[in-house]
Parts: C-alpha cells; sequence; structure tokens
C-alpha cells in the first residue's frame, strides 16, 4: 500500500467522520465461508433455499439445520487482525460507525460498539409467533427447530433473508451516516445485494470520499477515490497505521 493521497490526509487532520462498511470479506480470513466466488455458500447451496422467508415457511428444519451448521463454524472462529483494526479506528476517531452486513458478531467481539448490524446477528432468535428476540447461544441446538419456551411457536433466526424488509430505523440512522460522513471505507463485501450496495453511492453524492478495499474489483470500484486491493487482515492493519501516521503529523 503507497502513502494516503493528499485528499484523504486533509480530511484525517480536520477531523475524519468516519463510516466504516463491512462484507463477508473480512470475516473470510477467520475461517467464516462467504456467500459469492469460487468457495462461497451460494456456490454450494441455493439462497432461495435457504435464505427467504418461503424456504423457511416450506421446510423450517433444513433451513435450521443450515443456520446450526454455520453457528458451529462462527463458534470456533476468532476476530482478526482486520476487525481488531476497524475496533481500533473505533477508538481513534470520536466521529466513527460501523455497518455490518455480517450475521457472525464478530466486530463486536473485537471491540467495536458503535455498530449497527444490518441484516441481523445468528446468535439471536426471534419467535415468530410473539415477535420476541433474544439471545441464544447453544451449539449445536439441542431441538431443530427450536420452539419458543413460551409459547411453543417456531423460532427463527433474527436475521434479514431475501424479500424481507431492513429494519426502518436502521435504513433511518445508515441514510443519516451516509449523508454526514467525510470517508467511507467499504470492505470485503461484493455489492450486489439491495439496499446496501447502493450506500456507497449515496455517500458519494454526498460527497464522501470512498476507499474499497477488497481482493478483486467489484461494482464499487467505479466510484472509488481508493481502491486498496489485497485481504482485509493485511490492508486494513496498514491503513489504521497511515492513518494514525495522518493524525500525529497533524498534531506536531
Ligand atoms: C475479501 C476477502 C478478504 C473475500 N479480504 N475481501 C432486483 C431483483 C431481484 C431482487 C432484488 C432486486 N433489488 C433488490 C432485490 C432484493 C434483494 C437483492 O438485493 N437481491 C440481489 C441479489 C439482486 N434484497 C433484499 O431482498 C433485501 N431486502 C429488500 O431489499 O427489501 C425490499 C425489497 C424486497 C424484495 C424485492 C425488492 C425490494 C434483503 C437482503 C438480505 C440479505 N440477506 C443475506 C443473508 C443474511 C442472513 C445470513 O447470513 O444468513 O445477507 S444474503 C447475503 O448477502 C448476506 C450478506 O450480508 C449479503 C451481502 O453479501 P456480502 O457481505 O457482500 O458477501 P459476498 O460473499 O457477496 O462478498 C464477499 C466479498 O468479499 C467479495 O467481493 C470478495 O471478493 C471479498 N473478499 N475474501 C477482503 N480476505
Amino acid at each position: 500500500m503507497g502513502e494516503i493521497p493528499k485528499a484523504l490526509r486533509e480530511k484525517v487532520h480536520k477531523g475524519l467522520k468516519l463510516l466504516v462498511i463491512t462484507g463477508a470479506g473480512i470475516s473470510a480470513e477467520s475461517g467464516v465461508p462467504t456467500f459469492r466466488g469460487e468457495d462461497g455458500l451460494w456456490k454450494r447451496y441455493r439462497a432461495e433455499d435457504l435464505a427467504t422467508p418461503w424456504a423457511f415457511e416450506r421446510d423450517p428444519k433444513l433451513v435450521w439445520e443450515w443456520y446450526n451448521w454455520r453457528r458451529e463454524i462462527i463458534a470456533k472462529a476468532e476476530p482478526n487482525a482486520g476487525h481488531r483494526a476497524i475496533a481500533e479506528m473505533e477508538a481513534l476517531f470520536p466521529n466513527f460507525f460501523l455497518i455490518t452486513q455480517n450475521v457472525d458478531g464478530l466486530h463486536r467481539r473485537a471491540g467495536n460498539h458503535k455498530l449497527m448490524e444490518i441484516h441481523g446477528n445468528l446468535w439471536l432468535v426471534r419467535c415468530t409467533r410473539e415477535g420476541a428476540v433474544w439471545e441464544n447461544h447453544e451449539v449445536p441446538l439441542k431441538e431443530i427447530p427450536p420452539r419458543c419456551g413460551r409459547c411453543g411457536a417456531l423460532l427463527r433466526p433474527h436475521v434479514v433473508w431475501f424479500g424481507e424488509s431492513l429494519d426502518p430505523e436502521n435504513l433511518r440512522l445508515a441514510y443519516q451516516l451516509l449523508k454526514g460522513c467525510e470517508v467511507l471505507l467499504v470492505v470485503g463485501t461484493s455489492g450486489v445485494v439491495q439496499p446496501v450496495a447502493s450506500f456507497p453511492w449515496e455517500a458519494k453524492r454526498h460527497g464522501a470520499y470512498v476507499v474499497e478495499v477488497n481482493i478483486e474489483p467489484t461494482p464499487i470500484t467505479r466510484i472509488s477515490d481508493l481502491f486498496l486491493k489485497g485481504k482485509a487482515s493485511e490492508i486494513l492493519p496498514v491503513f489504521l497505521n497511515e492513518l494514525k501516521d495522518c493524525l500525529l503529523s497533524r498534531s506536531n
């Protein structure tokens, strides 16, 4: 990675409003499978069979078996150097926020607090009758599909499936952040799943400087001001150090 471009350096000097968006790529090196690409989940499974409300209606057992399998993988995973660099960014910049599409909870475990899990969290379950949400860390699940201890209805993972709306309150906050951020850092997302895929365009429209980190170009690359090609766990710690150098040179 070369030196940080002057335009970005100036923004850091002025006190950066930093918004970070992450996708499955950041957790890839923690051993969590991504969705698309060579080894992606959608190569082996059809999204329509597993990640839609219709799939759950048709076969809740199959859907829960898939989630149980993913929970087993994620329970063993640890945050990597990419997650840790983003947690350090939160500590470094008072105007920081993270929107993650990931449901694995690894950002929280790395130490991020100012974050929105916009597609939900795999460690939360929701009662399909009453809508109550609570934590469930049972691995493996004792009962598949699990049922609500109170009313006996089916539980579902508290995640957002295809064809479902995202939480309107989360969306309202996301658009407010996209409007106000000066730098948008987009990490490890293929940029194809709406509405998050359109977020970089929204930020750009409001004048944000867009930095993208990915192992390969995506639709977002063409509007990125800075494309850092490589693994998130390798690029982000270096990028963080560059940001720190900028801050130091400001105070000297
Ligand atoms: C690295 C790396 C390393 C690898 N370092 N990088 C038009 C037509 C048809 C449908 C639609 C349409 N417009 C909108 C829709 C609906 C749909 C949609 O967008 N579909 C598109 C696929 C076309 N969207 C929705 O349904 C959303 N709801 C909605 O829009 O409501 C209104 C509405 C409904 C219906 C119609 C129209 C409007 C909800 C979307 C919910 C997505 N849910 C999932 C599952 C969550 C739960 C779970 O995990 O089980 O969310 S799907 C999956 O994709 C998951 C992810 O969060 C999401 C995004 O994936 P992500 O993170 O980008 O991962 P990958 O694998 O795609 O990419 C990884 C990237 O990392 C790659 O670029 C790699 O190169 C890179 N990488 N290693 C750095 N080491």
